[in-house]
């Protein structure tokens, strides 16, 4: 039977704390970890796990979340150098999920003949770029896992440009801190360099082998299997380049910034 939802039964924050630092500490990779674990609060916990913990039964499901999120997954998101796991064709989720802080039939319907991506910030060449020319640099692609802190994960295969590239191409300051990412809806969000530059980082334009779909971000995503769902912007309209961190739409609201690494 459930307990009932009173006061009595929530245990008090400090261990609820405690207990998820005990959890999480054994995988996550210096130099994050202690950053990481001192950031980590009431919210954060209950967004890592997707959980309200308005009472104990809660609180106990998401410990056991974070713990089972701990195992899966946190060895590789939590390490700057690792790979994150990539999968066979089999493995794609048929059909894969659509997300954002709105309905399907709202995603933004973003207009190829008038679209170029903007580039500013710390980056030696500014002009934009339009779809044609992103086509025609060197394509990769990869089968990977989404996860997103809402509770739900799906494996789908993303084709496009490896950011690193498109970067080095622009002449961007590889040794600032941070990319922002302004996107056709009214999102935005940011990434550390170092995520920037890895090489599953990809600036994704096809889904599934065709041209990235509106509901999935057309025209382009920036795809990090490194990274949790809402850190991967869809809809880019505008990149930049910068040192002061830009925050983003759901880290402005208290999700953890790094969300992954
Ligand atoms: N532009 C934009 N990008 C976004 C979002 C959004 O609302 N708008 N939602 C984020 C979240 S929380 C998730 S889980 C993924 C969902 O991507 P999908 O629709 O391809 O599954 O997009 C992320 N990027
Ligand atoms: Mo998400």
């Amino acid at each position: 039977m459930p307990r009932p939802k009173t006061d009595a039964a929530r245990p008090d924050a400090g261990s609820i704390l405690k207990e998820a630092r005990k959890l999480l500490a054994p995988r996550l990779a210096e130099p994050s970890r202690r950053t990481f674990l001192g950031s980590l609060t009431l919210g954060g916990v209950a967004m890592l796990s997707g959980c309200s913990l308005n009472d104990g039964d809660q609180v106990e499901r998401a410990l056991a979340a974070i713990s089972r999120f701990n195992d899966r997954v946190q060895g590789w998101i939590f390490d700057p150098d690792a790979l994150a796991p990539t999968y066979p064709a089999a493995m794609i989720t048929r059909p894969f999920p659509f997300n954002a802080f709105y309905g399907i039939d709202e995603a933004p319907a973003v207009d190829e003949a008038g679209y170029a991506l903007e580039v500013s910030g710390l980056v030696a060449d500014k002009r934009g770029w339009r779809l044609g020319e992103l086509r025609a640099l060197p394509q990769v692609e990869q089968i990977t896992r989404h996860i997103c802190v809402e509770g739900w994960s799906a494996i789908g295969r993303w084709g496009g440009v490896r950011f690193s590239d498109f970067l080095k191409r622009v002449g961007a300051d590889t040794g600032a801190g941070y990319i922002g990412f302004k996107c056709a809806d009214d999102y935005y969000t940011s990434i550390d360099m170092a995520t920037a530059l890895h090489p599953q980082t990809l600036l994704a334009l096809t889904y599934d082998g065709r041209v990235l779909p509106r509901e999935y971000g057309f025209p382009m995503k920036l795809r990090m299997p490194t990274k949790l769902g809402y850190k991967n912007p869809k809809h880019i309209r505008a990149l930049f380049v910068t040192n002061s961190n830009p925050g983003g739409y759901w880290e402005d609201q208290g999700y953890n910034w790094f969300g992954g690494s």
